[in-house]
């Protein structure tokens, strides 16, 4: 038996859908993984053997809500309206995404229902996030996502509604997977997505439909840290009078003074001293 490389795509129960690049089959854990407590994860990067998963990699990230792995980009799907825009879950979505080493990319859609999200494109834009817009509803802007998707795991994620599977669904009307895989694999009628499994979309790329990522898991987030996870910030903290500054009360502080010149987001530092406080509390988010 030769040992071949693949990505664990789908689980179910105790059988692990693995893709090896020759083809996609189900395989079992070796006895070993049971014993060791290893549980293995969507995204996982192993080695099968016959019919079993001999090995697991080492993991780039995992995430508990959604159980995967590996995920490299993380599409933040925003909707101009209904739901209206929360730049609270974003804020907190992209500091998530910079403590897992994931490129964060904004996605604004559902730009057919309205025309109020300028501010939003300017907000993200000038700190430097890459933003883009998408109309799922009439396929708008969905060849440039589709650019943005090959050779890497996406997952997509946001507040329910707001058209993952909308846009996830486009993906698969753009591209003519190899397997001659079609959108009706995703369609799950109206029903909010629930289970995790990556979609194929092209040779080394993959999406992950998700039900979205939580940000309760935000372990290592610290009060005094949270600056560092505020690019646009960055410039600015060297000017502050004290080291440690926590930009909220003090004084003479860099930060605050940006914000008064208008080189900071009134509303981004607004949400910035909300979280520290929420972080100070010992709250989780
Ligand atoms: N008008 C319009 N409707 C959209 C667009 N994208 C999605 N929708 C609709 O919005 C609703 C929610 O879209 P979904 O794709 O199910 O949202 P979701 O983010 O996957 O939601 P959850 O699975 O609950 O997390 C559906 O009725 C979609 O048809 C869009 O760009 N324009
Ligand atoms: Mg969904
Ligand atoms: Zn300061």
């Amino acid at each position: 038996m030769i040992t071949i490389k693949g990505i664990v795509v789908k689980i179910n129960s105790n059988l692990y859908k693995v893709d090896t690049g020759l083809d996609t089959k189900d395989y079992k854990a070796k006895g070993l993984f049971k014993f060791k407590k290893t549980n293995i994860l969507v995204g996982d990067k192993v080695e099968v053997n016959g019919e079993v998963i001999e090995k697991v990699y080492p993991r780039v990230n995992e995430f508990i809500r959604p159980p995967i792995a590996n995920i490299e980009q993380l599409i933040i799907v925003v909707a101009t309206t209904n739901p209206k825009p929360d730049l609270e879950l974003l804020d907190k979505q992209l500091i998530m995404a910079e403590k897992n080493n994931v490129m964060p990319i904004i996605c604004i859609n559902k730009i057919d229902l309205s025309d109020y999200y300028e501010d939003i494109i300017k907000t993200y834009e000038k700190i430097g996030y890459q933003v883009i817009t998408t109309d799922a509803k009439n396929a708008v802007g969905i060849e440039k996502l589709a650019v943005l998707l090959q050779n890497k795991i996406t997952a997509f994620t946001g507040n329910s509604g707001v058209g993952k599977s909308a846009l996830t669904n486009n993906i698969f009307k753009e591209t003519i997977s190899e397997e001659g895989e079609t959108s009706e694999k995703l369609e799950k009628g109206k029903h909010t997505t629930k289970f995790v499994e990556l979609y194929k979309i092209g040779n080394n790329a993959y999406i992950a439909d998700t039900p979205g990522f939580s940000t309760f898991e935000i372990k290592d987030v610290l009060a005094n840290d949270l600056d560092k996870s505020f690019p646009e910030f960055i410039p600015f903290i060297s000017e502050c009078e004290f080291r440690g500054c926590s930009h909220i009360k003090e004084t003479k502080c860099g930060v605050k003074k940006a914000v008064e010149n208008k080189k900071i987001d009134q509303g981004r530092y607004e949400r910035y001293c909300k979280f520290y406080e929420q972080l100070k509390e010992g709250k989780k988010w």
